[in-house]
């Protein structure tokens, strides 16, 4: 029994020897490695998707493999709403809604919906990069939220499954998926079509089923969703410019040492970049791959003149909700 005793006893003595030993290396600063967890809603071959590969890339270079980027593309962690929602309450450190959905949470933006507001891509980048967009992006931080600037989606143009659509006469009982977004709404009833808002992720089996006609979208995503599959008819009326913001949970951000904040503003610097270098070239592509297999109707400067008459009704609406302020703010910046 004794001897027993003795043996466990040396055991032990063995067992904290080794725990002391190896506790020293445990007291040293512990080179903890920091995960960033990214959610977005769009396929691999969108720019949007190598944004977030470029700003992994760039984050795990720089940090030396400290902080690691995880991305979920393709709303495996949900749509935009959620994924704010989840960014907000720190479940998910960073995704990349476009704006409209963003405006259930800060009207502010809802001045990125006042259609035709922005006329090309260098007037888009020169505002919403001036001191214009970043107040905009300030608006966020109430809500827990950092907005890091702007990524593109890119202008929007009408798809439709039934008639090649060139007017607004036309929409007339057309049943057109919105974002969820009640500007866009109101846009879209103006123009005498009946708008049904609806996530992104039910949109093509909707267009698919013919729950509805049509949904608007720039040529990337209506290509790298398929939605040309579905819809016959693409309308390029580029009646929206939608931005994408990259944004990351506010307080995530400010408990990060300032040489890691750091890392990440200058990663999502030259991320922006590339992903707005793509997502142009892509543009360009898809509207191309499309004009062989589907019908794409340009317009004429007054016909797209009549699109903007029937929508601008809505700029009184974006005033009361987004404030005049930010309204003239932006409208002042664009000569709208
Ligand atoms: C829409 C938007 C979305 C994007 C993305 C899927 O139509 O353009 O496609 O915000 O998250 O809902």
């Amino acid at each position: 029994m004794k001897k027993k005793l003795a043996l466990i006893l040396a055991v032990a003595l063995c067992l904290g020897l080794f725990v002391g030993c190896s506790s020293k290396d445990a007291n040293a600063p512990k080179e903890e490695v920091l995960e960033i967890k990214v959610g977005h809603g769009t396929a691999e071959t969108t720019a949007l998707h190598q944004g977030w590969l470029k700003f992994k890339e760039l984050v795990e270079q720089k940090s030396d493999g400290k902080m690691t980027v995880k991305i979920f593309p393709n709303q495996q962690l949900g749509g935009d709403r959620e994924l704010i929602e989840a960014v907000q309450l720190g479940n998910v450190t960073m995704t990349s809604p476009s704006t409209a959905p963003l405006a259930a949470f800060d009207p502010a933006f809802f001045v990125l919906d006042i259609p035709f507001l922005f006329s090309d891509r260098d007037m888009v980048y020169e505002v919403l990069d001036s001191q214009v967009g970043e107040s905009l992006l300030d608006t966020l931080k109430e809500y827990n939220i950092k907005g890091l600037g702007y990524w593109e989606n890119g202008f929007r143009n009408f798809t439709n499954s039934k008639l090649p659509v060139r007017s607004p006469q036309e929409l007339s009982g057309i049943k057109v998926r919105t974002m969820e977004n009640e500007i866009h709404m109101k846009a879209w009833s103006l123009l005498g079509a009946n708008p049904t808002p609806m996530a992104f992720g039910e949109l093509y089996t909707a267009l698919q089923q013919k729950t509805v006609d049509a949904q608007e979208n720039p040529f990337e995503l209506i290509y790298a969703t398929k939605f040309h599959e579905v819809q016959k008819y693409i309308t390029k009326t580029q009646h929206i410019y939608s931005a994408y913001i990259p944004l990351m949970n506010n307080e995530f951000f400010n408990n990060l040492s300032s040489e890691y904040q750091q890392i990440i503003m200058d990663s999502i610097k030259e991320a922006t970049a590339e992903q707005r270098q793509i997502a142009g070239k892509n543009d360009v592509e898809f509207e191309e791959k499309m004009r062989s297999t589907n019908e794409v109707i340009d317009l004429s400067g007054d016909e797209k003149q009549a699109f903007r008459n029937e929508m601008a009704p809505v700029l009184d609406l974006v005033k009361t909700k987004a404030g005049e302020d930010m309204v003239s703010a932006f409208t002042e910046a664009t000569g709208y």
